[in-house]
């Protein structure tokens, strides 16, 4: 599924994140930077260990939630992966939504600052974190819609599902967002 605005995109998949042919991959990390399962093991594993090193190296005291740092992509096609941290679910009354919305925000700033034409993202906090799929796909994509049309880039932002079920629910949510069917 997609919407276009101009020669802009929002585009829903389902897949693997670390199978996406794009400038940008980005990361759901730990403020640690420590790597972990889910999106984060798949990212080490596949870009290979040059991305942790320089993530040591760079950024030796780690990210808070809420925020995300880049670095090269190691093995991946992609030119970088930015390691964004999202807020891990409390019942949603300790800043949950804002910070997941600064990180989503960060990652659309680091792409544009890094001239990138394509970013693809994860569902970030989704998994591990606990985050409510229905709630973050909205915040997710109302971040992405309120982005385009006041920057060029990335002209594509894509969000990769890892199964039909998460992708439904995203799908859901951008045509509600876009007054779409
Ligand atoms: N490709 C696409 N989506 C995936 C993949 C994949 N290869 N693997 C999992 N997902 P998570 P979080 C989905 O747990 O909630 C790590 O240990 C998954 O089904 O990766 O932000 C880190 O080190 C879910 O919908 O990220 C942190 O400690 C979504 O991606 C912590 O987990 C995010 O799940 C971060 O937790």
């Amino acid at each position: 599924m997609e919407r276009r605005w101009g020669n802009q995109r929002i585009e829903l998949a389902i897949g693997d994140i670390t199978d996406q042919n794009v400038d940008i991959v980005v990361n759901a990390a730990n403020s640690r930077l420590a790597g972990g399962g889910g999106v984060d093991g798949a990212i080490h594993a596949a870009g290979g260990p040059a991305i942790m090193e320089e993530t040591r190296r760079r950024y030796p005291d780690g990210c808070p939630t809420g925020e995300a740092v880049i670095s090269s992509a190691g093995k991946l096609s992609a030119r970088y992966v930015i390691h964004a941290v999202g807020p891990i679910w409390q019942g949603g009354g300790a800043g949950e939504e804002k910070q997941l919305e600064a990180a989503y925000t960060r990652c659309l700033e680091l792409a544009a600052a890094h001239d990138a034409t394509s970013i693809v993202f994860p569902a970030l906090s989704c998994g591990a974190y606990g985050y409510p799929l229905d709630l973050a796909a909205r915040i997710a994509l109302k971040t992405a819609i309120r982005w385009i049309p006041y920057h060029s880039q990335p002209r594509l932002i894509r969000f990769v599902l890892f199964s039909e079920g998460p992708y439904s629910v995203f799908a859901a949510a951008l045509e509600e967002l876009t007054g779409e069917s």
